[in-house]
């Protein structure tokens, strides 16, 4: 190896070029205020010497050969270097055990084997009980130590335990950590036997029991509890890179200034040296490309007491025309440090650390928006929570990873890490991918006033900024979320005490503001609101950070949709300052609710749709708007919540599996460039409805076509229905299903064919006809919707009144729970039942329901669900207060019986008798029917009103 003293002089940029950069700093002059961090400390002994070995085009021979010569060099296989990390995930035992301590815990048996990542609220967040096991669970694992690591300096490394932890070494408190989301390593050494056939003992206390000094507080979302992140066993050797510094790799890497001609790199770390005798140490620092070649190396030397700790930072001054990071094309290089003994550059390695290193600038613009490398991006994307049905939050890497590339394959280049940091692996996808992040802590609906909440808050920050700040897609630091939704009780932003907290809030926003620019001075600082203007205006909150990022409901919670760009540009002519994003906006989903007369809140796919295609057009008017992120990826665990599928956010663009939505297909069309062509509702493979008239064997219903070339083509069976234009990305069609099997083939441009097969279930308009026999008939009643059950094979109709030769009720009005948010019908979790959507809907003092079908065996199941009840169900979705609904007791003294075809079948039913609040009960009953007659079911109450939420008619003979 050369010493790089004698290696050729480093090309550094003239001055003038220097002042041509274009950076962050430059770009934005909000941005040259702040001032840096990074103080080179006063050592006396540090030296430095940079080389920057990159090939350019246009020098002499002899020039070229002398860097060939050290690229060469450069490029020899290094040493094997001297950390070791490994996991540590297998071989775990797990006891539950609350209000327990230590001794107790480890002294009892009853420990069940698991492997991390944990959680053990996996299942109880989606059943019927309310509330989730909220305390403390225990961990334990024996580590056998090889006893040549009795020189190293051995860490614990825990990716993420919710949300408390402490750490036991063979029965010693070795660290302990408050907060669920961030990594946090403890130095065991001290405590461990080295001594070969010795165990050592780890055990873990995690604790998720509700904490006020601990954010989150309150949110819609699940607090999970356990070891539920990768965990590491470190080995450095006595001189290494710090790793005391909040669970970060101990080296930080900035790109001060780049430009598409230069970029300049600034490395800080440091050096600690826990050997017994002073150390004269060299720390090298290469920058790889891609493919593994060195581009730029820099050596600086510092001597080391012994005990002492000592910073150090590089800057590599001028890398010419490097490869940009960006979104289409993410290219990474690669920063590794490396300690040495000083001398030989062959002195095998002491410790090194690595980091990803994406070369790339970019600034926000209150009028323009966003701007990477210089260009405008719009900042398109999604949020994300971190867990999976039947996992928890307790998943591997690779689940993670699939996210990130579903939201890249739906043409994304934003993510909003919400609410909380996640995995290491979100980050690093997003380097690779070329995704931009923004990554906020979990201070959600609320604060408390207190030292201890402040501090956590401090600390979560701090580690989160340390543990991502090498990661080049991220680009925001954000801190609260709607933190003024729920205001303490008793206050209200008018009275005294409501002002005191509202000047807290802002307090600790001032402080994590300032905190996050003091960290990270490369970032921009991001505040994130619901949609209360005035609220968050009066508390002083509007003005703090660089970014305002708005949570926008409008046409889903309330009011319509023109509420949203309403809002937008209220922002901008109020705030014509303040860069902004849509940070949430999206409507719940159910993929297995349709309707085509969508209605606000009725949680079909189609309402879904038109909120989509609305929002996203007012986003792409609004160049002041620099980004959005859909709320949310994938449907997410809230246990708390009840809608359609109780304990599930289902406002996504995927399933909580990952399959796409319609709305995810309508991103693609507007987001992808290559050629793209899908047939929307591709799930809904099942589906039914009546004929189109008497004596039709076909049944109309919309298809939409989601493209981004000008026109689709669709063809049904083969056979074309037309060519039709593509508008803001939709292609319309209405489909003569027929029964059986219908294929579906979308044609458009040089897209690649898409192609869908649909089941049609097609039901007689009147029963009695030979041409379509009936087979059965399912319906939801109080319902506009379709409800498909893949599972069951069964389609559900809305409800429809009598005709002659036909079906439907006769009689009474759908149920419609008090208030102006649900159309009609209940949001209230139906006990016993995976089919809440049915029973949350109901007609009301209907008189009959008739069916005109042939003679035959039949079997009628009626479906009953009590849905008044108390107390009233929440009115807001994200108000999480929620056990006391399902202990709902009687409001109602219904009491009804049902006649079938003059049979008394159901006498005196009511909430004392057979129909318990809130719960599914069904009754079934064999029917055999005489020519003529049909199925006739009167219903009449003695007290209060009958109802009927679902009927299902089925031919067995
Ligand atoms: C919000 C919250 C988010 C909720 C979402 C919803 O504004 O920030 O945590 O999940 O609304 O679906 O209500
Ligand atoms: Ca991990």
């Amino acid at each position: 190896m050369i010493e790089p003293r004698t290696s050729p002089p480093t090309p550094l940029p003239r001055r003038g070029e220097l002042s041509n950069f274009r950076s962050v700093a430059s770009a934005s002059p909000r941005r040259n205020a702040r001032t840096s961090p990074e103080k080179c400390p006063p050592c006396a002994d540090f030296y430095t010497r940079a080389t920057v070995a990159l090939l350019s085009a246009g020098e002499g021979p002899g020039v070229r050969f002398r860097r060939l010569l050290l690229l060469l060099l450069l490029t020899l296989p290094a040493a094997a270097q001297d950390r070791i990390t490994q996991s540590i995930n297998a071989g775990w035992q797990f006891r539950k055990a609350d209000g327990t301590d230590y001794a107790h815990t480890t002294a009892v048996t009853g420990w069940g084997k698991v492997s991390v990542p944990h959680t053990w609220n996996a299942t109880d967040v989606n059943d019927d009980e309310p509330g989730y096991y909220r305390g403390v669970g225990w961990y334990k694992k024996t580590l056998h130590i090889p006893a040549n690591w009795q020189n190293r300096r051995v860490y614990l490394l825990f990716e993420g335990a919710g949300q408390e932890a402490e750490v036991y070494v063979n029965g010693q408190l070795a660290g302990r950590h408050a907060g669920g989301y961030t990594a946090f390593q403890f130095p065991v050494s001290k405590w461990l036997k080295f001594d070969k056939a010795a165990t050592n003992e780890v055990v873990v206390k995690v604790d998720n029991s509700p904490n006020p000094a601990l954010p989150p507080l309150s949110a819609d979302f699940t607090f999970y509890g356990g070891l539920y992140r990768d965990v590491y066993l470190v080995a450095a050797s006595p001189v290494h890179f710090d790793l005391d510094n909040y669970a970060s790799s101990g080296l930080f890497v900035s790109t001060p200034a780049v430009s598409a001609e230069i970029a300049q790199v600034l490395t800080r770390g440091t050096l600690v040296n826990e050997s017994a005798s002073k150390r004269r140490l060299t720390v090298l620092t290469e920058l790889t490309d891609r493919a593994g070649n060195v581009v730029a190396q820099q050596r600086s030397g510092l001597t080391l007491a012994a005990g002492e700790k000592r910073e150090f930072r590089q800057t590599f001054a001028g890398l010419r025309r490097p490869h940009l990071w960006s979104p289409t094309d993410p290219y990474l290089y690669h920063v590794t440090a490396t300690v040495r003994e000083a001398g030989p550059a062959s002195a095998p390695p002491l410790d090194a650390v690595s980091s990803p290193l994406g070369l790339r600038w970019f600034r926000f613009d209150a009028a323009t928006g966003f701007y990477l490398n210089g260009q405008p991006l719009k900042l398109i994307g999604t949020n994300r929570h971190q867990d999976f049905p039947g996992l928890g939050n307790a998943l591997p890497d690779a689940l993670a990873e699939r996210d990130l590339l579903l939201l890249k394959q739906m043409g994304g280049n934003f993510l909003r890490v919400s609410h909380y940091p996640q995995d290491p692996a979100v980050l690093a996808a997003c380097d690779r991918l070329g995704i931009l992040a923004s990554v906020e802590i979990p201070v959600v609906n609320a604060i408390t006033d207190s030292e201890a909440f402040f501090q956590n808050c401090r600390t979560m920050q701090t580690e989160m900024i340390r543990q991502g700040y090498n990661h080049p897609s991220v680009i925001i630091w954000a801190y609260m979320n709607e933190v003024l939704l729920r205001l303490p009780a008793g206050l209200t932003k008018d009275n005294e005490a409501g002002k005191a907290y509202l000047a807290r809030v802002a307090a600790l926003a001032r402080e994590l503001d300032a905190l996050t620019r003091r960290e990270d001075p490369t970032r921009y600082t991001m505040l994130v609101n619901h949609g209360a203007f005035d609220l968050y205006q009066q508390a002083g909150l509007l003005n703090i950070s660089q970014l305002i990022g708005w949570n926008l409901y409008a046409g889903w919670y309330s009011g319509g949709f023109q509420g949203f760009p309403d809002f937008l540009d209220r922002h901008r002519r109020e705030l014509p300052d303040k860069p902004l994003l849509v940070t949430e906006f999206g409507a719940d989903a159910d993929a297995r609710l349709h309707s085509f007369q969508p209605l606000r809140f009725d949680k079909t796919t189609e309402y879904a749709n038109r909120y989509h295609q609305f929002y996203l057009k007012a986003i792409q008017e609004r160049p002041f708007v620099a980004g959005a992120t859909v709320w949310n990826l994938a449907e997410f665990n809230s246990e708390g919540r009840q809608e359609a599928v109780p304990h599930i956010n289902n406002k996504s663009l995927l399933t909580a599996d990952r399959q796409p939505k319609d709305a995810y297909l309508f991103y693609q069309a507007h987001l992808l460039r290559t050629p793209f062509v899908r047939i929307g509702s591709r799930a809904w493979t099942l589906r039914a409805g009546l004929a189109a008239g008497p004596d039709s064997l076909y049944c109309n219903q919309p298809v939409e076509v989601y493209t981004n070339q000008p026109s689709a083509e669709l063809l049904l069976n083969g056979k074309s229905l037309g060519t039709h234009p593509a508008e803001f990305g939709i292609a319309r069609f209405t489909v003569p299903f027929s029964a059986g099997l219908n294929q579906l083939t979308a044609r458009a441009g040089t897209a690649p064919a898409d192609n869908v097969e649909v089941q049609f279930q097609l039901l007689p308009t009147k029963l009695d006809t030979e041409k379509l026999p009936f087979t059965e008939l399912n319906v939801s009643l109080g319902d506009q919707r379709i409800f498909t059950d893949a599972k069951l094979n069964q389609v559900w109709l809305p409800e429809q009144a009598y005709a002659p030769g036909g079906w439907g009720y006769v009689g009474g009005h759908p149920y419609k729970l008090p208030g102006d948010r649900l159309p009609y019908g209940s949001d209230r979790n139906i006990l016993g039942t995976e089919y809440d959507a049915l029973y949350e809907t109901q007609r009301v003092g209907l008189t009959q329901f008739r069916l005109d079908v042939p003679a035959g065996q039949y079997e009628v199941t009626l479906h009953f669900a009590e849905l008044e009840a108390v107390p009233a169900a929440e009115q807001l979705a994200y108000n999480l207060a929620k056990p006391d609904a399902i202990a709902a007791t009687a409001k109602s003294t219904r009491r009804f019986s049902v006649v079938l075809n003059g049979l008394p079948v159901l006498s005196d039913l009511g909430p004392e008798n057979g129909l318990p609040p809130l719960e599914a009960v069904s009754f079934k009953f064999p029917v055999n029917v005489r020519k003529g007659q049909g199925i006739t079911l009167d219903f009449s109450a003695t007290a209060d009103e009958a109802v009927l939420n679902g009927i299902q008619v089925k031919r067995v003979e």
